[in-house]
């Protein structure tokens, strides 16, 4: 019986004793080890009673064992959540709820801290961790290395990743077998991906550019991975040799810039650099092809998309913009209000369909019907224009969204927190320009007449809450949010009037200040 993306990603490269992964310790886990791995993790979730459809909430270390899980899960059909290490458990508590997950896998420092959450939820709880031990490798290393493949078809859903609301509210992108299959078949194809390929993978595994975009590719190509457990640029400097491909976010591009051993020879082996998550500044892009020769290849895709749009192998990788619609994937300008498409050139709300936009959002009918129209397009929330040669550029967001180093950071989810915190009467959260990060969130805090909020403790109150990349950077005390004739707060302005504040400040690792009123 057929499991479309078990087959086409992973069951094809049964029996291969090529290396699929590559450690920085120098070994390599070859296809079959992988695959025999994963096919244990799958006898452990249905021994403990799991079921195609069920879903497992995985927040762990990257590793090879942390990707075996993921490829247990198609193997098995059970719908695969990954989620950011960095998340706190109060932020785990919502996903695990909101998805009904039935067990938590986890590494062994978190355990404690979440036993109490999973086993209130009617979550079990299992540990697995990066050095290839816990409970869930240990009952892993007791079962068969074959595992008979569930069937599933191509609209079954795979994996669930939240993304937030402009609400405050996370919502679970159903993403199905087909979604992930068509993408990383297109992706291949156009970036000609083959199993000669070696990609340095340093992004994360819990999103869909180190999950789908990195790692569904190799696998479709047959290539492999250096796979490193996080980004370090001096490690991307001594691995860059062995590579032939690498995919980053813009951080990844301007913290090697800053590098003294990125030269042209160090990487004149490569054959591509791609970027996406965020803007690729126009300046990094032409930085870059001076100190390498290289033209990174920038593309535009969300969580619930999958990647829409690339800028082309051959011919002209055009610096400022995300290239064009993939093969496959319809792309449209509308006007925000009608929703009528807009005439080449002018700018207005990105929309998409094709088979890489995902099933809706999990047990959110309001939602889903509120941002996938029903003939197919989804409205993505970006804002942009087709230019006379067919390229998509990106111009801002019709959406109150913070993009971190490629992390995504919705203002109203940290609003929600400070507007609580003693002494404020209201919040605005912004971003800001940062020169390492993009984009570095500021909050701005009104207090009550009299009254001083202690920064301090609002600081720790927010530290306890939501993971480290979310919190803001700098906490200012204003008078008053300046508002619009409807009441509404002018973003746009205080992102004016802060828009210099990280700049004259070494890139990254700045505290939280207090501002003056
Ligand atoms: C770490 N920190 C951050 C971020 N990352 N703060 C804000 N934004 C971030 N992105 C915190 C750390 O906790 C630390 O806090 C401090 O900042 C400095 O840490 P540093 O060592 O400099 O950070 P790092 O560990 O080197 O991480 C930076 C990074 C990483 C390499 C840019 O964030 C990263 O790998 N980003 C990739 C995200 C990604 O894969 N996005 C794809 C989403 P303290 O002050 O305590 O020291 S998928 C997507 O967007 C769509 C579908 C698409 O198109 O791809
Ligand atoms: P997420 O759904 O969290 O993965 O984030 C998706 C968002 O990232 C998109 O809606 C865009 O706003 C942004 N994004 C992704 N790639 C690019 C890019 N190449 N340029 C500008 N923004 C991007």
């Amino acid at each position: 019986m057929p499991n479309p993306l078990y087959d086409r990603l992973f069951g094809r490269h049964a029996g291969r004793t090529t290396p699929f992964l590559h450690l920085p310790d120098g070994t390599a886990v070859s296809y079959a080890d992988f695959l025999s791995d994963a096919a244990r993790m799958a006898n452990v979730l249905v021994q403990r009673g799991l079921e195609p459809g069920d879903r497992i909430a995985a927040q762990v270390e990257k590793s090879p064992d942390a990707l075996a899980l993921y490829a247990a899960c198609v193997q098995s059909g059970i719908i695969f959540l990954p989620l950011n290490t960095a998340y706190t458990t109060e932020e785990l508590a919502y996903f695990v709820e909101d998805s009904g997950s039935q067990l938590v896998v986890c590494d062994s420092g978190k355990e404690a801290q979440l036993t109490d959450m999973a086993e209130a939820l009617g979550a079990s709880i299992m540990t697995l961790d990066a050095n290839g031990t816990g409970t869930f490798a240990e009952a892993a290393n007791t079962m068969p290395s074959t595992f008979a493949t569930a069937p599933r078809e191509t609209n079954d859903i795979a994996a669930l990743l939240y993304t937030s609301g402009t609400t405050g509210r996370s919502k679970g992108a159903m993403l199905t077998q087909g979604n992930l299959l068509s993408n990383a078949e297109t992706l291949v194809e156009c970036w000609r991906f083959d199993q000669d390929d070696v990609l340095l993978h340093a992004l994360p595994i819990f999103h869909t550019h180190g999950l789908f975009v990195a790692t569904n590719v190799v696998l479709m190509a047959g290539g492999s991975m250096i796979f490193l457990p996080k980004f370090d640029v001096d490690d991307i400097i001594g691995q860059l040799p062995a590579a032939t491909s690498m995919m980053g976010v813009p951080t990844f591009y301007t913290r090697l810039l800053d590098h003294p051993r990125l030269t042209p020879d160090l990487v004149a082996h490569m054959r591509l650099f791609t970027s996406g998550s965020a803007p690729l500044l126009s300046e990094t892009h032409v930085r870059f092809e001076k100190a390498t020769g290289h033209r990174i290849l920038e593309r535009y895709g969300m969580t619930e998309t999958n990647m829409n749009t690339s800028n082309p192998y051959e011919g002209e990788r055009r610096a400022g913009t995300v290239g064009f619609p993939l093969p496959g994937v319809e792309l449209k300008i509308t006007d925000p209000e009608t929703g009528e498409e807009l005439a080449q050139g002018q700018v207005g709300q990105i929309e998409v369909r094709g088979p890489n936009v995902f099933a809706g959002y999990w047990q959110m009918p309001e939602k889903t019907a509120a941002e996938l129209r029903d003939n197919g397009f989804f409205i993505t929330g970006d804002l942009g224009r087709i230019d006379e040669d067919g390229y998509v550029h990106i111009v801002g967001r019709n959406k109150d969204l913070i993009i971190s180093g490629g992390y995504n950071i919705y203002p109203k989810e940290i609003e929600l927190i400070l507007d609580e915190q003693p002494g404020v009467i209201e919040s605005a959260v912004i971003g800001v320009p940062h020169a390492d990060f993009g984009e570095s969130v500021v909050g701005l805090i009104v207090p009550k007449p009299g009254e001083t909020p202690d920064l301090e403790a609002i600081k720790s109150a927010v530290g306890n809450r939501l993971a480290r990349f979310k919190q803001p950077r700098k906490l200012l005390l204003l008078d008053d949010l300046p508002r619009n004739t409807m009441g509404k707060v002018q973003k746009n302005v205080l992102r004016d009037a802060y828009s210099k504040l990280f700049m004259d400040e070494p890139a990254a690792r700045q505290d939280v200040e207090a501002g003056s009123k």
